[in-house]
């Protein structure tokens, strides 16, 4: 189709300074006897261990399994990938398939325990069997393949495929060779697990990029934000333990909880941050860790043009791809931000440390450009739709309450939303609730227009983004390359398991 997406030259100034620091990261490092001063030397945070692809294919095997982890020095029984925190990094080139084996070594599911009131509340409401707005089964899973834009059929990126405990499954994922470039995630999405599996550290890293995207001598740090449920029966046989805000959370990097992450004076970093978790934001203020930031990327979609910032916003589900430099040498606190949390205010969090040591030397060292798309036009728009968020007293729901869409909670068998493939469309999401909802839709980007009704001069580019509290986001998508049924839903995931998603069927 296009290549707009495709790598751009490389910037002059990025390989210009870079040859003239003269020696590499590595070669600097060892003429002044720091050697393993800086990503993956000692004490220092390590990325996850990657997979990568080779002659076009990634071939992985995904095994969730409960086992103990510890975690702030306390064994916690955890649901993960592989028996890692988070799961392996998955690293491939635009134009290359994911064969992933799916292999569920969950323990079986515990049989419903018979709730009188449960049983009442039926003969209301439905059977309890198929509520929608409480979750169950937290063994049962399947893969999501979030952000990515690729079929959301058959053995691809379909999230409405079950795979119980002791089943396996063979998802087949084909990227496109025009493929955006940038940062992307896994985790799990059977409705009704998502925030048992995801608030446990069931996730991972997704990178697609062309060879040579990240040049040698800029060392590139992936950092998975994770907020793993701190009780000590996590294995969750209560959905009361992670559906409020205030459960309690741990937050890690890595699986590490505070850990330190160096770096030399003048050194830059390439950071890619994954906030994989199920409720709580994440602002970050770069400034205050010493750093100086250029964000290059946002929800694997690259910026038209790097952009320097002091912060970043990331909801839950989101990523970035920032260029740090270590500004000022000492030891600087990483830190989640304040943040008001609709009613709610949620305070500073210490996530870990950055050290900077004094006497480096700046590389000017940049990632390759890459294109974003086209700036969704007004005249591409053929239909404008309100989906109005809310919630609603239910008795099968935990506290009592559940989450619904234009009125209903998630219903399996109702495509709320049926664009046709090939056209454009803006949507506006109103927020009828006191809470933020972070909107998370499948398959395709979509471009942020406005919100609360205020335009926004950048229109950047997402896969989730916030609907403030009692405000509204109007977005825009171009519905490209492939038909067929997904979801779009709050990515608050105990807010999604009460019932706070819709079906969205691309029509051929
Ligand atoms: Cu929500």
């Amino acid at each position: 189709m296009h290549n707009r997406r495709q790598i751009l030259a490389l910037g002059a100034g990025g390989v210009a300074l870079g040859a003239a620091a003269g020696l590499g990261w590595s070669g600097r490092a060892e003429a002044d006897g720091l050697a393993g001063f800086g990503l993956g030397g000692p004490g220092d945070l390590a990325n996850p261990s990657e997979i990568r692809s080779r002659d076009g294919r990634l071939q992985a095997t995904l095994r969730p399994q409960l086992s103990m982890a510890l975690v702030d020095d306390k064994p916690r029984n955890l649901r993960r990938y592989n028996g890692g925190l988070p799961g392996p990094t998955l690293r491939l080139r635009p134009g290359d398939a994911i064969d992933l084996r799916l292999e569920n070594a969950l323990p079986p599911n515990p049989l419903p325990m018979p709730d009188p009131a449960l049983f009442e509340a039926a003969d209301l409401c439905g059977p309890v069997g198929s509520s929608h707005v409480a979750p169950h089964d937290f063994n049962t899973t399947n893969l999501h393949f979030h952000g990515l834009h690729v079929s959301p059929k058959g053995r691809s990126d379909n999230v409405f495929l079950t795979v119980a405990p002791g089943e396996a499954f063979n998802y087949h994922v084909q990227i496109p060779e025009n493929h955006p470039v940038g940062s992307f995630w896994y985790h799990p999405h059977w409705h009704g697990s998502v925030a048992a599996q995801i608030g446990s550290g069931m996730a991972g890293m997704i990178l697609v990029e062309p060879e040579g995207y990240v040049p040698e001598g800029l060392p590139e740090r992936q950092i998975v934000i994770q907020t793993v449920i701190g009780g000590d029966a996590a294995d969750f046989d209560d959905p009361r333990q992670f559906m409020s805000l205030r459960a309690p959370r741990i937050f890690t990097l890595n699986g590490q909880y505070r850990p330190t992450i160096r770096l030399r004076q003048g050194e830059r970093q390439f950071w890619r941050l994954l906030l994989a978790n199920d409720f709580q934001f994440c602002p970050l203020d770069f400034k205050a860790m010493g750093l100086a930031a250029t964000l290059v990327g946002r929800d694997g979609t690259p910026l038209r043009e790097p952009k320097p910032v002091d912060s970043l916003l990331l909801s839950p589900g989101n990523r970035v791809d920032v260029v740090v430099e270590g500004l000022a040498p000492g030891l600087h606190d990483m830190v989640r931000q304040p943040y008001r949390h609709g009613l709610v205010d949620l305070k500073a969090r210490t996530l870990g440390q950055v050290h900077i040591a004094p006497g480096g030397a700046p590389s000017g060292l940049m990632p390759a450009r890459a294109a974003p798309p086209p700036d969704i036009t007004d005249a591409e728009i053929v239909r404008r739709r309100t989906v109005v968020l809310g919630e609603r007293k239910d008795p099968r729901a935990v506290f009592d309450l559940a989450f619904t869409i234009d009125g209903q909670s998630y219903d399996p068998d109702d495509w709320h939303l049926d664009p046709r493939l090939g056209t454009a469309e803006e949507w506006t999401f109103v927020n009828t609730t006191a809470y933020p909802h972070p909107m998370h839709i499948h398959i395709n980007p979509f471009q942020v227009v406005a919100v609360s009704g205020v335009p926004l001069a950048e229109r950047p580019w997402h896969d989730t983004f916030v609907v403030p509290a009692a405000g509204t986001l109007t977005l825009r998508s171009r519905f490209e390359d492939f038909d067929g049924d997904f979801v779009t839903h709050c990515h608050i995931l105990p807010h999604e398991d009460a019932g706070m998603m819709m079906n969205v069927r691309i029509l051929p």
